[in-house]
């Protein structure tokens, strides 16, 4: 008996993020269809209305079901900057720009989350949210490059920060990780992940 791979369309601009879906949905023997376009994204304080908003405009200019993901870093003591701005902030200040706000700090706590929405055309869309808990380090910690994961370490691996991490032990903690695992059982299940 042959059985039909599944496949998601991911709708993204940022290669990081296809690469790191890619991976984690393969755990789960579900192919991933990079999207290189994905319509507007709206301006609002949280990151699954965000995602929601997008994978419904995508869907519907795409005539096809898409998944999307907005993702962000957290950060306490700057009352959860840069958040739903994260990618703006990356392109402008970047990690240096964070690490020097954070001069004298001491409460260095910070949670990475993400939201992972899936829309069909005419139908509304589902988020699945997944959220990794850290610090934010002192300096600049490089391995691989991509976006805050040289200054963010997770609590879970207290001595490295995600950029020090190899991919494949970044894909199996991750906040991305989380989320897309719950997309992967409802697609797999037809039910939420209890
Ligand atoms: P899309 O086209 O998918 O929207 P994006 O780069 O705009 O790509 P997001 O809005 O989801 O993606 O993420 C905002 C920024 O947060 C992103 O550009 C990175 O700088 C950073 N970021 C997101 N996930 C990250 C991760 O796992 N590690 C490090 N930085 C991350």
């Amino acid at each position: 008996m042959v059985t039909s791979q599944i496949e998601i369309n991911f709708a993204s601009n940022n290669v990081d993020k296809i690469a790191e879906a890619t991976n984690i949905l393969r755990q789960f023997s579900i192919k991933v269809n990079p999207v290189d376009f994905k319509v507007r994204e709206i301006q609002a304080s949280n990151i699954e209305e965000i995602a929601a908003d997008s994978a419904k405009a995508t869907a519907e200019f795409a005539g096809k079901s898409v998944v999307v993901e907005d993702a962000g870093l957290f950060i306490s003591s700057l009352m959860g900057f840069p958040g739903p701005y994260s990618s703006f902030v990356y392109q402008t200040i970047g990690c240096g720009g964070i690490l020097k706000l954070m001069r004298g700090i001491h409460k260095r706590t910070a949670v990475f989350r993400s939201a992972v929405s899936y829309c069909e055309p005419h139908h509304e869309p589902r988020v699945f949210t997944g959220e990794l808990e850290g610090k934010i380090s002192l300096t600049e910690r490089h391995g691989r490059k991509f976006g805050y994961d040289p200054i963010f370490i997770p609590d879970v691996t207290p001595s490295k920060t995600f950029s020090e991490m190899g991919l494949l032990e970044k894909d199996q903690v991750s906040h991305r990780f989380k989320a897309f695992k719950k997309l992967a059982f409802w697609f797999l299940t037809g039910k939420e992940e209890p």
